[in-house]
């Protein structure tokens, strides 16, 4: 084993430290690192996986000129040729950077720089637009800066955390273990939770608030009135630190005359609502987390200030425990905001008037530097569409996927003229519509920072020679810029180069003007770049320590320095329900997957946990739309289509319908959330609407319903429904169609014969009754299971968990044979797992009824140590929790 090398999680936001390992045999040994102040040494199911996702069998090995594989050199000319020769025919506007919250500060600097510094065009933005911007444009209103105020030990001393469209259990788990320890450990502590789905995060809820979809304005309007109207602002706070109290206040009162008018507008009872204001307005410490059921809507920033405004109310903000926390998604959301990543920001928490321009002009020595905004992600794809974007350079996200209504950005790819990307997968929806593919070093082979949800930046380190010929993109974008005749700008030779450039930049001409302020890191050796222990801004040079919290001394970023309320009047969404379209389509995570599955997709553990794309939907609903649970069902928008096996449950709220963003055309067909969603943008952050969209479900009338589990990749040409897994030595495919084969065991020889088995024995176990339009086979190689599949008239076939424990298997037994096509053994005809719940020690959720049910456990500590489930992330315990609970009731 080689000696740890500490670095950070390259998932969420919470930006866990993680020491990886390096063993003998290659594979790489993952531990949370006990002195990283985000965790720890806590790690959440994802994290505690990245060794299954390390494997080079889907990378991006050498760049690629369209379709052919060729050297660095000619891959280099062929990007900067391109975007020269559009920029020389139709100027600088003419191309752009789409770039994303997974790249290292550093890479995306660099990648900053060129567009703005010497492109001269704004036009580069960030999937963090899709993420954070209304937070970051709530910040800006309230605060004059970006900055997000407090920190995680604000989570331990508050008396109250208010969870605001954050599913915290399953998007930042290691925060979401931080604050049930701090339940544990005060019980007095108080959890509100407002999503209108009940959530795993609702487990700790003391208080779950099923708002209406996109109500939350009112709601926290509301509260404004109330805390006013009880006597609670802090008057002191108010004058001396604020301005604009009374317009918020009118507009308040204006929509929300009372409890009673907020709890119907809102969709709750009018008790619920009163409890939880009567705990905001006595709880002094208190936390509102949000996260994306606010900032993901046509009027998120409005969402966002309203929340804030009552933290300016009470003069919550800038002491320990208490404060607005916008948590961030994405590892690097931060680092991007940053250097100015999104199209109105030019650098380090810099805007566009003419004394930044004229700033960093001076601090990059170019003549050339952009002096307004450029286009926002969805105008951005749209200008392309239109023809305007004749050169795109995308790196480090999946826009065919991710975007909003996405197949005309499958469009507006498939139709721009020249189109780069950098990844390091081979094949993403996105990857398809390249000219030019660069292969980008991954996760573990790239040095540089980050920056977490708490402004901590903190270093990831490489451990891993680069897959092929990958390079850092830091590297890539330098290179390009080079042959873009800029090689004094861009000569650097390390990550570390870029860093004390960056901190340079935020620090010149500072003054304790703007808050990103990295003035003390500016002249950091190599060394000292490579030993950087965790730290948050600002660091200005008279503060080398860093800033735990922001605004104690009252004193803000805005011309007079008084923070600002913002008057809000509530909108709802965009789009409205309408007959054709009767329920409301939300859309986000899940708990072992992350985005658009290039990394996650690849292990066992995380893929067990849910295996397909699905769509939740009330009973009633689902009576009205004639859905019954585990079948397969259409939605549709005004926007597109997809398929989804539907799961009906009363943890959705009557009228909406939830569907993961995850599966797209490479684990999936039909099945990308993004294809149905709608693409109106918040108008002051340009933000979309990811959550809200007016949408039909209906059952979807298949003639057949299968599932295989294969050894090999296979292409299931003629399913019109297929959902891909990674199993441990097999794929899992879920299947449907439309129409029956004729011949379901030619059909099955025709798909599973691979045309190279010469001198290994072959057999086939096969079973048909036409009658009953069932199928069954299994084919064995050599004596073990290479494959078998399962087809039937209905959704109703066996459970998979035996079938797939054979593929570890060096050979079955008699018995084993006889039974594989009834799909399990007889001694274990219950035995189906149900679904794996503890993804670290693989427990399924069938075993754990079990042994609750058997050894009489009634708490999770008590599961833990009767199957170690829960034990290692802890993850699941919200679900080993629901499982207690249903148990219970049951009794
Ligand atoms: N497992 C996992 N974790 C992740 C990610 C991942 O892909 N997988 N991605 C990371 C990234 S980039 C991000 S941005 C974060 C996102 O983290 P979250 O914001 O926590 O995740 P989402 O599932 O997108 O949405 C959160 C919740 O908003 C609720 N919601 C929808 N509409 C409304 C509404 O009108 N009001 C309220 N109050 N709530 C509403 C949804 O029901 C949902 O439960 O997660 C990060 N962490
Ligand atoms: N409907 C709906 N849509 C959504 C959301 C939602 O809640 N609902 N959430 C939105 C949000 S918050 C986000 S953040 C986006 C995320 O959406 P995307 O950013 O599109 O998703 P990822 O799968 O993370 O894409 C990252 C890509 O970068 C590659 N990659 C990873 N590391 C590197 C690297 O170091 N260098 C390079 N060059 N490439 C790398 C990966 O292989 C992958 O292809 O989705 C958004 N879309
Ligand atoms: S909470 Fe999980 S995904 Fe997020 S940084 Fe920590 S280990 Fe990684
Ligand atoms: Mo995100």
């Amino acid at each position: 084993m080689n000696r740890p090398i500490r670095t950070t999680c390259p998932y969420c936001g919470v930006g866990c430290g993680v020491l990886a390992a390096v063993a003998a045999d290659g594979t790489t040994e993952i531990r949370g690192d006990s002195e990283h102040p985000a965790n720890f040494g806590r790690l959440c199911s994802k994290g505690a996986a990245l060794g299954e996702t390390l494997g080079h069998s889907e990378r991006l090995l050498h760049p690629e000129v369209r379709g052919k594989a060729c050297d660095w050199n000619t891959a280099l000319d062929a990007v900067a040729n391109g975007f020269a020769r559009a920029i020389r025919e139709h100027g600088p506007d003419s191309v752009a950077f789409y770039v994303s919250g997974q790249l290292l500060t550093e890479d995306y600097y660099v990648a900053n720089k060129l567009m703005k510094g010497f492109i001269g065009s704004a036009n580069i933005d960030t999937n963090s637009r899709l993420c954070m911007s209304s937070s970051v444009a709530g910040h800006q209103r309230a605060f004059g800066s970006d900055t997000v105020p407090g920190n995680y030990q604000d989570l331990e001393l508050a008396t109250l955390i208010v969870l605001i469209g954050s599913n915290t259990a399953w998007c930042h788990p290691v925060i979401y273990q931080r604050i049930r320890a701090a339940k544990e450990k005060n019980p007095d502590l108080k959890i509100v939770v407002i999503d209108p789905r009940q959530t795993a995060t609702s487990e700790i809820a003391d208080l779950h608030l099923p708002v209406k979809p996109g109500s939350d304005a009112l709601l926290f309007n509301g509260l404004l009135a109330y805390l006013h109207d009880r006597g609670d602002s802090n008057t002191h706070f108010v004058d001396a630190f604020t301005e604009g109290m009374q317009p918020a206040l009118d507009a308040a009162h204006a929509c929300a005359p009372s409890t009673a008018a907020v709890a119907s507008g809102c969709g709750l009872r009018e008790q619920d609502v009163t409890r939880f204001y009567l705990w905001f307005s006595v709880n002094e410490k208190t936390v509102s987390v949000y996260s994306q059921g606010i900032n993901q809507t046509s009027s998120g920033t409005d969402k966002v200030n309203a929340i804030i405004n009552c933290h300016l109310l009470t003069g919550r903000i800038g002491r320990p425990g208490m404060g607005p926390f916008s948590v961030t998604g994405q590892p690097n959301a931060m680092g991007g905001r940053e250097v100015g990543g999104l199209a109105n920001q030019l650098a380090a928490h810099m805007n566009f008037d003419a004394g930044n321009v004229d700033r960093v002009r001076r601090f990059w020595n170019s003549s050339n530097v952009a002096q307004r905004p450029g286009l926002k992600a969805v105008d951005l794809f749209r200008a392309v569409g239109e023809g305007k974007i004749k050169a795109l350079w995308i790196m480090a996200t999946n826009p065919a996927v991710s975007l909003p209504d996405a197949d005309r950005v499958r469009e507006a790819l498939a139709q721009c003229e020249f189109v780069v990307v950098s990844d390091c997968v081979r094949a993403t929806d996105t990857t398809a519509y390249a000219h030019v593919l660069l292969p980008a070093s991954a996760w573990g082979e790239k040095n540089g920072t980050v920056t977490n949800s708490e402004r901590r930046i903190s270093r990831q380190r490489a451990f891993l020679e680069p897959a092929g010929e990958a390079r850092p993109d830091w590297w890539i974008v330098s290179e390009v810029a080079r042959r873009m005749g800029y090689a004094q700008a861009f000569d650097y030779h390390s990550p570390a180069d870029i860093f004390r450039e960056h901190a340079a930049l935020s620090g010149f001409e500072n003054d304790g003007k703007r808050d990103f302020d990295l003035g003390a890191l500016a002249t950091l050796a190599d060394a000292e770049y490579e030993g950087f222990s965790p730290i948050q801004w600002p660091v200005p040079r008279d503060r080398p320590q860093g800033t735990p919290r922001m605004f104690a001394d009252g004193r803000f970023y805005t011309e007079n320095h008084k923070a600002r309320f913002v008057a809000v009047t509530p909108r709802g969404p965009f789009n409205e329900k309408d007959d054709e379209y009767p329920l409301a389509l939300n859309t986000g995570r899940v708990r072992d997957h992350w985005h658009t599955l290039t990394r996650t997709g690849l292990s066992p553990r995380l893929s067990g946990h849910i295996v397909e794309p699905f769509a939740e939907i009330h009973p009633q609903d689902a009576r009205q739309h004639g859905i019954k649970d585990g079948t397969l069902v259409s939605l549709a928008t005004r926007w597109g289509e997809m398929l989804a096996r539907a799961r009906v449950t009363e943890t959705q709220r009557p009228g909406s319908v939830f569907a993961p963003i995850h599966w797209n055309d490479q684990y999936a067909r039909r099945a990308r959330a993004d294809a149905l969603v709608n693409p109106a943008t918040d108008p002051v952050s340009g933000q979309p609407e990811f959550k809200h969209t007016p949408v039909n479900v209906t059952p979807y009338q298949a003639a057949w319903h299968a599932f295989l589990l294969s050894h090999r990749r296979l292409d299931v040409a003629d399913a019109s429904y297929c959902a891909r897994a990674t199993g441990q030595g097999f794929w899992r495919y879920e299947l449907a169609g439309e129409t029956p084969s004729w011949d379901w065991p030619r059909w099955a020889r025709a798909l599973l014969c691979a045309p190279l088995e010469n001198g290994v024995r072959t057999e086939w176990i096969d079973y048909l009754d036409s009658g009953a339009g069932q199928y069954r086979g299994a084919r064995l190689l050599g004596g073990r299971l290479e494959s078998c599949l399962f087809v039937a008239r209905t959704p109703e076939l066996p459970a998979r968990d035996w079938l797939a424990s054979l593929f570890s298997r060096d050979a079955l037994t008699r018995e084993e044979r006889m039974h594989l096509l009834a799909g399990t053994l007889p001694s274990q005809a219950a035995g189906a797992s149900g679904g794996i719940v503890c993804a670290c020690f693989s427990v399924g959720k069938n075993s754990i009824i079990d042994a609750i049910r058997e050894k009489r456990l009634g708490t999770a500590e008590e599961v833990g140590q009767c199957l170690k489930a829960g034990t290692n992330c802890g993850s699941c315990i919200p679900e080993i929790k629901a499982l207690l609970r249903q148990a219970q009731s049951a009794a």
